[in-house]
């Protein structure tokens, strides 16, 4: 299904035509005002005269001025920077021991879903690779009303309670003073926060590991954090948390390639969910649930409560319960991806909230943010936020209501409206709160449970393979580098020393600083007047698993190639037949191929035969493809072309697949490419198989640590 308009695909979900009442096209009609009145003249203003003053008499003008002046909306406080698509979720298997959810125990449906990913503290137009965390919101229209699962692409979030996410949010978002960085959380704020509420440090070691710089989107792993409830028809309730686990693996770009990308193409993510979609290659997660019987609450190392903790998939498996595929892009950016409001407090009867202290805060934030946002409290009527279901009650009124509700009734009891819109029994579907019993002192305060900082963190960097731990430490190693006080950084390196030794020493060597052996008392002095600060001191790390392989990109990979981008550089007599085998094959698997050549428009191969040149030399870069191939044939103009040496050596630098071919090993020879004949994804005349096979194991990571000479 292409992007066309929605009226022309063949197949139409639910929520597709629900969209379709509100879907506009000018193909072919005349254009009006507002109030439907035929414009005849759409660029010249009513004037006293050609050469006079503009009459405030012409309300064509004043229409079309003032609409364009209340044209933006403020962006989101977070997560401003994002893109989304439609598709359907569909069940493998029937889940009603567990819930009573619709659509986790109806196997013949398929669920329209909504989904977003976006970047957390960059602005609406900043670049798609900064390092950060990536959201990962799916709205699920199911037939019984709304169910966002909000989640991010880390399985764990920085703070334990709600009422420090404007801390953590004001100190890594640009410093007030100046608005600087953009997108980047390399900054003094930043790290003033995270060596002071030591819980932010798991979520941290993961913003500092490659997950913060994807490949792509369709290349993230996606987790919904809390633990959640799902109840069942008996009323009875099991711990819940919920993965998605992507189908082209688990993949990232290098720093320098990250970097670099931010300036070839600051789209880049948007651009290839988009381009991937219209190409029919359809990003897929499946689901996946880790579920914990409600008797199993305090069995582990970690609370079950703590939004900074994750449960290993070695204690807890991941059950694979189902599929989502995204296969139709927005018709309109503002309307449906800016537009779209997500809430973790939008639940289903047969799932339910847990006491984590983070969840419990979003629950208000989310609705309250889109009054400032959307304009008022009619966002749910948003044709993007609207349920499949119908909507009955007796909200009423206020800013932009679209709903023309009938009758006297706005109020319940009533007799006058036959007491409707009349309650639903909970055979009938009503939601019912799970009765959890609570007998308990009003406090501000945490759980002890809550503060062991540093055993999941040595986990998670115990787990990384050695390239993984090479990127981290180099990840660190920049962002203190870029804090300009002194005392932040030793803070940090004390803080990292309690979590591994060797990170902390890697991290102090690259800074040119000593850890030191110990540091002013660092977290939560002064938490409240009535807390005992103690309390909350992180213990020392605990080592209840030695490693967990399901934290590591190594054993998260896929043999896809779907929208995966394959640079063949070529000139005037390039060898044709070689580029048309290479290619057949490439694209049968998915890929897809782009011939770059000197200039645009056409270049002919030895056989005098015309190919279409995707992008001339100076308008690309090595940064935006996966892998390059050289056909051979007359590649002298290549040979002299510094910007060709540049993309190979770029390839090489980032461990990507290279293959040569024919006269291309002259090119090899004199590119970086040489001292690499051995590497097993630079590949001199082989089968395209081959080929096809480095490009899909993404990288090879062992060629790393022999290219820090290569200069790029
Ligand atoms: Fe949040 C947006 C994910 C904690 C307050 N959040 C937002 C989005 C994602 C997340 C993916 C973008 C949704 C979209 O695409 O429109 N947030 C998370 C996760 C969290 C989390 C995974 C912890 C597990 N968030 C969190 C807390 C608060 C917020 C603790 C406030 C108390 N988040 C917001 C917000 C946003 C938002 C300010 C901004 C735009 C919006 O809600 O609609 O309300």
């Amino acid at each position: 299904m292409k992007n066309e308009p929605l009226e022309n695909t063949k197949e139409l979900d639910a929520k597709a035509n629900d969209l379709l009442k509100n879907t506009s096209s000018g193909d072919g009609q005349v254009m009006t005002t507002d109030q439907g009145v035929k414009i005849n003249d759409d660029a010249n203003s009513l004037k006293a005269g050609a050469r006079g003053a503009t009459l405030l008499e012409d309300f064509i003008l004043r229409e079309k001025i003032t609409h364009f002046d209340h044209e933006r909306i403020p962006e989101r406080i977070v997560h401003a920077r994002g893109s989304a698509a439609h598709g359907y979720f569909e069940l493998y298997e029937d889940l009603s021991s567990l819930t009573r959810a619709g659509f986790l125990t109806d196997l013949t449906r398929k669920t329209p879903v909504f989904v977003r990913f976006s970047t957390v503290a960059g602005s609406k137009g900043s670049a798609d690779l900064a390092r950060d965390i990536r959201g990962f919101a799916v709205k699920f229209y199911t037939e019984e009303g709304i169910f966002d699962l909000v989640g991010n692409n880390t399985p764990v979030f920085f703070i334990q309670d709600a009422m420090k996410f404007p801390d953590i949010i004001h100190a890594v978002k640009p410093e007030p003073d100046r608005e600087i960085p953009q997108a980047a959380s390399a900054h003094d704020t930043f790290y003033d926060f995270i060596s002071l509420a030591t819980e932010a440090l798991h979520n941290h070691m993961w913003a500092m590991s490659d997950r913060a710089i994807p490949r792509s989107y369709r290349m993230m792993e996606g987790f919904g954090i809390h633990t959640f409830r799902l109840v069942n028809d008996r009323e009875e309730a099991h711990f819940v948390k919920f993965h998605w686990k992507p189908k082209l693996g688990v993949h990232s770009v290098t720093w320098d390639e990250a970097v670099k990308i931010n300036g070839a193409d600051p789209d880049f993510h948007r651009r290839d969910l988009w381009d991937a979609i219209e190409a029919g290659h359809y990003p897929e997660w499946e689901l996946g649930l880790q579920v914990i019987p409600a008797a199993d609450e305090h069995k582990f190392d970690f609370d079950l409560l703590d939004a900074t903790k994750f449960i290993p998939e070695e204690l807890v498996p991941v059950r694979i319960v189902g599929r989502m595929v995204l296969n139709r892009n927005p018709d309109n950016f503002f309307a449906e991806t800016e537009q779209v409001a997500f809430h973790p407090g939008h639940i289903v009867p047969g799932i339910d909230f847990t006491n984590d202290p983070l969840l419990q805060g979003r629950l208000f934030s989310y609705t309250d943010t889109q009054l400032s946002r959307l304009g008022g409290p009619n966002f749910h009527e948003l044709p993007i936020n609207r349920p499949i279901n119908p909507v009955h009650n007796n909200q009423r009124d206020a800013q932009m209501r679209m709903t023309i509700d009938k009758g006297k009734v706005a109020y319940f009891p009533n007799t006058i409206g036959g007491g409707c819109p009349y309650l639903a029994k909970m055979a009938e579907g009503g939601f019912t709160s799970f009765e959890e019993r609570v007998d308990a002192k009003k406090i501000r305060d945490r759980s002890e449970s809550f503060s062991d900082h540093f055993s999941q963190p040595a986990l998670f960097f115990r787990s990384l393979s050695t390239w993984e731990k090479n990127h981290l430490i180099n990840a660190y190693s920049f962002e203190l580098g870029k804090c300009t006080y002194e005392s932040i950084k030793l803070r940090m390196l004390w803080l990292l020393a309690q979590i591994d030794g060797a990170l902390a020493n890697a991290v102090a060597s690259k800074l040119g600083l000593d850890i030191p052996a110990s540091i002013e008392k660092p977290v939560n002095q002064n938490i409240g007047a009535d807390a005992d600060p103690l309390r909350y001191e992180p213990i020392p790390a605990k080592r209840y698993l030695d490693k967990s392989e399901a934290l590591s990109q190594q054993y998260r990979s896929s043999d896809h190639l779907e929208a995966r981008k394959i640079a063949a550089l070529v000139a005037d007599g390039f060898d044709g037949a070689r580029l048309e085998k290479m290619k057949t094959y490439l694209e049968g698997r998915g890929a897809v191929v782009h011939l770059i050549a000197p200039h645009g428009g056409t270049v002919a191969c030895s056989k005098q035969v015309s190919h279409p040149v995707d992008a001339a030399w100076m308008t690309t870069e090595s940064v935006l493809y996966d892998a390059v191939y050289i056909p051979g044939g007359n590649i002298n103009a290549l040979l002299s072309e510094g910007k060709v040496l540049k993309f190979i050596n770029e390839a090489v630098k980032h461990c990507k697949a290279l293959a040569f071919d024919g006269e291309g090993a002259q090119l090899m020879q004199a590119s970086a490419a040489r001292d690499f004949s051995d590497d097993e994804a630079i590949l001199l005349d082989r089968d395209p198989e081959d080929f096809g096979d480095a490009i899909a194991s993404h990288r090879n990571w062992d060629r790393e640590p022999l290219t820090a000479h290569i200069a790029v």
